[in-house]
């Protein structure tokens, strides 16, 4: 099964997308999800001029090997460029794999350890009542579980809430977005904002919160705690992640759950947030974690600590990465929650999938490997716009995470 052929598509279909196809000698393609958002080409880059030139003649059924060869062989390792070309490549073998052997992916992963995969959608508003609206109607959809993004009173722009309906875009064309942030306004508004939903929603619905890394440990801590009588599923992203250890003090001061990872691209960058159980649920994803492969050891490892698994899925995640997560996610044992922001209709045409929403679960399908497919011709109408992610200011002009 030699590789004879592999290419790199862009497009931006709404948004950009880019998208690894490898052909095998017996006319078969697999898809990988390499979309690095606001960074896109540096990937495109990677692949065309250093790694597809090592594919061609290759076996295609060496995807552990392969996964080795790009990552040691390149001798400079890690970071999000290399990390989402090895794990374009290590996803498009896999739904190869799945298509030669005419079986689903997660049959070749070990089956499934569950009916359906549980995935949360994002409700947004500018105000808490705008915001209860949001979740009521992501519960009314069948949702099970719901983020609940607020925006902050002489904010505007706040990052991670969104400006539609049913989906937001972080990044924007031509040049980024300058976005502002007020911790105090924040800190005062977030508790107020779910004891209103707990008010209104009773018990039931499963209930999220983006931080976006933007508070210090102490003041990730307090937020924690003023959550607590609310029981959130998970805080995400409460403070900078490059100091695992920094969670300690947050883990020592809350019981509020807390998630991570969706800016990791290894298990180097968690080993140790999993280790002393400082989170509870790991957030590191296909695309930008390495491809199933990795994501597979870094699930291994949490698994031993009681971690469990809730990837990272917002729209800049393509279709192919989202029907690689679903099938992880149905076999994985510890798995958590996925996260699932729908795509738009035209992402949704330039990639036809076999994946499915019912009642909050998510079902990647029986076709043979992702079940994922990519229209070329239709994606060649959506030429690529250079795209960046926001920044995100303090009130007095200094730079903030956001
Ligand atoms: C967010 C993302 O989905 C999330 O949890 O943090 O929207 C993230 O900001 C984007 O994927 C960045 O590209
Ligand atoms: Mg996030």
């Amino acid at each position: 099964m030699k590789i004879v052929d592999a290419k790199v598509i862009v497009c931006s279909p709404g948004r950009n997308f880019v998208t690894l196809k490898i052909v095998t000698e017996d006319g078969i393609h697999g898809l990988g999800d390499a979309t690095l958002n606001g960074r896109e080409l540096a990937v495109v880059s990677y692949l065309n001029d250093h790694v597809i030139p090592l594919l061609i003649g290759r076996d295609a059924r060496r995807i552990e090997d392969t996964w080795h060869y790009l990552y040691k062989g390149a001798y400079w390792r890690r970071g999000p460029v290399t990390m989402t070309a090895i794990a374009a490549v290590d996803c498009a073998l896999w739904d190869l794999r799945g298509k030669a052997l005419q079986t689903p992916l997660y049959q070749l992963l070990g089956g499934a350890s569950r009916d359906g995969v549980l995935v949360y959608g994002h409700a947004n508003g500018e105000t808490i009542e705008s915001t209860v609206e949001a979740v009521r109607h992501y519960l009314a959809l069948g949702y099970k579980a719901v983020r609940a993004q607020c925006g902050i009173p002489g904010i505007p722009n706040a990052y991670g809430v969104g400006r539609g309906a049913m989906s937001y875009e972080p990044a924007e064309k031509v040049e980024p977005l300058n976005t502002q942030w007020d911790t105090a306004r924040y800190l005062d508004l977030a508790p107020r904002l779910f004891e209103r939903l707990r008010h209104e929603l009773g018990p039931d619905p499963l209930l999220l919160h983006d931080a976006h890394h933007r508070l210090t440990p102490l003041e990730a801590a307090r937020l924690g705690r003023s959550l607590e009588p609310y029981h959130l599923f998970w805080l995400e992203d409460p403070t900078e992640a490059e100091v695992q250890e920094a969670f300690r003090l947050i883990r020592h001061h809350t019981t509020t759950p807390l998630a991570v990872g969706e800016v990791f691209n290894t298990i180097y960058d968690c080993h140790r947030l999993i280790e002393e159980q400082l989170i509870d649920y790991i957030r590191t994803t296909v695309v930008h974690a390495g491809g199933i492969t990795h994501l597979r050891k870094i699930a291994a490892l949490a698994e031993l600590y009681q971690v469990k698994t809730g990837s990272h899925g917002a729209t800049d995640l393509s279709p192919v990465c989202m029907a690689a997560a679903l099938h992880f996610d149905l076999n994985v044992h510890n798995f958590g929650i996925q996260e699932y922001m729908r795509h738009s209709e035209e992402t949704d045409r330039v990639f036809p999938h076999g994946y499915s929403f019912q009642d909050g679960f998510m079902y990647p399908g029986d076709a043979p490997g992702l079940g994922v497919d990519i229209d070329e011709s239709l994606a060649a109408q959506y030429p690529y716009e250079r795209a960046y992610l926001p920044v995100n200011r303090q009130t007095d002009g200094t730079m903030h995470s956001w």
